[in-house]
């Protein structure tokens, strides 16, 4: 039988290693593509004697082919798929210790700040929040205790950027690591271990699973020792993603390429035409040259993803309104998929944090948040002309 492990090797393209990393025929019935095994224990030949697996939280081959190829996208050995995004977070935390402090960006996802206020404060972890599009912010914010650097690039849903391998060469200098949440932009377009970070996280909820059918996450190194503890954490906390769903991501990266040109060029054309819109007050969209930090986009990923973030010049009512009128875009949370999203960050994903950390923060009551899915560009932009047409 052929052996395709090799496909893994860095001088084979993204797009084939999205296809063949971590994979290979099936060596009991030679079947292509990576069988769901739907078992949560295997056989011991003799007590603590098995052929790799034993206990499906432990390890799964679904899983593990999975984790393979995701890592391997990424620049880096080692993945874990967990049962959503926060997880990934929940697991990540966990390699912290009491008293230990961590930075994070000023903007993130909503339910990624209230993790880190309302559950790790109370477990003895302080959270300090800097605008890190200035690395002289997050120099002035470090303390000995520091352990962690916590980033999203682009933001959510403020869409600023952060210069990862300036991050990572201020957090090393003094010993923290430095976790990258790489869900807006996938490896795709943004590798951060290559620039530097020692952890990245996904919500694969989004453009890794790319279908919207799915609640997923995975923590991606290249660091032994931080594999090793988040392997051991991963098997102690149980918070493993289902096999099923493992081979639904697995089937899902083979496209992320081609998904990912298609979500990018459509945003951009979104992007563009919001912009020349006289009932926009601001896109911001790294792609645009616009966009305060475009350059850095163009050094740092070599794209500029599916996300923009667009200002009503009208405010609440319009965004309100806008929202009800829209026929192709679907009101919703979350991103990546498939299918184009419009939601209110203020009233939806970040309607935890209080009206004050908002205005901090700046999510206005006029911002509106658009994930562009791969729908025909032309009925985007018309869906959205006819909408704005009406506020
Ligand atoms: O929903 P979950 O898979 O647990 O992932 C959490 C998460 C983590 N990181 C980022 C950047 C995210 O955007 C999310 C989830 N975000 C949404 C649901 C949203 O609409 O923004």
């Amino acid at each position: 039988m052929t052996d395709k492990t090799d496909l893994s090797d860095g001088s084979f393209g993204f797009e084939t290693r999205a296809i063949h990393a971590g994979q290979h025929p099936d060596p009991s019935t030679g079947a292509v593509v990576t069988p769901v095994y739907l078992t949560s224990t295997f056989v011991h030949s003799a007590p603590g004697e098995y052929a790799g697996y034993d206990y499906s939280r432990a390890g799964n081959p679904t899983r593990a082919a999975y984790e393979a190829c995701v890592a391997n996208l990424e620049g880096a050995r080692f993945g874990f798929a967990l049962a959503s995004g926060c997880l990934g977070t929940t697991t990540a935390m966990h390699l912290l210790s009491q008293g230990d402090h961590v930075i994070a960006c000023d903007d993130m996802y909503g339910g990624t700040y209230r993790l880190f206020e309302t559950v790790f404060r109370r477990c003895g972890l302080d959270f300090s929040y800097v605008d890190m599009t200035d690395p002289a912010a997050l120099e002035a914010a470090l303390r000995p205790e520091t352990r962690m650097v916590w980033l999203e690039t682009p933001t959510n849903p403020l869409m600023k950027l952060i210069d990862i391998a300036a991050v990572a060469e201020i957090a090393h200098a003094t010993g923290a690591q430095v976790m990258v949440d790489n869900t807006f932009m996938s490896p795709y377009f943004q590798r951060p271990i290559e620039l530097g970070a020692d952890l990245v996280l996904h919500s694969t909820t989004k453009y890794i699973n790319g279908h919207s059918d799915l609640i997923g996450g995975v923590v991606i190194t290249d660091d032994e020792d931080l594999a090793e503890r988040l392997d051991f954490l991963n098997c102690s906390m149980g918070g493993i993603q289902s096999t099923f769903d493992t081979y639904l991501c697995l089937r899902s990266l083979k496209t992320l390429a081609i998904r990912m040109q298609a979500h990018a060029d459509n945003a951009m054309a979104v992007a563009r035409f919001l912009e020349a819109h006289p009932k926009v007050a601001g896109v911001a969209y790294p792609g645009l040259e616009s966009h305060p930090q475009h350059e850095l986009a163009r050094r740092q990923a070599s794209g500029f993803g599916g996300m923009v973030s667009v200002t009503l010049e009208g405010g609440l009512e319009a965004a309100r309104k806008m929202m009800a009128d829209v026929r192709v875009f679907t009101l919703a949370e979350s991103l990546g998929g498939v299918e184009s999203l419009i939601e209110h960050p203020g009233l939806m994903t970040h309607a935890s944090l209080t009206p004050e950390k908002q205005a901090e923060v700046g999510i206005t009551p006029g911002l509106l948040r658009l994930s562009v899915g791969i729908e025909t560009q032309a009925d985007l932009i018309e869906d959205l002309e006819r909408a704005l047409a009406g506020v």
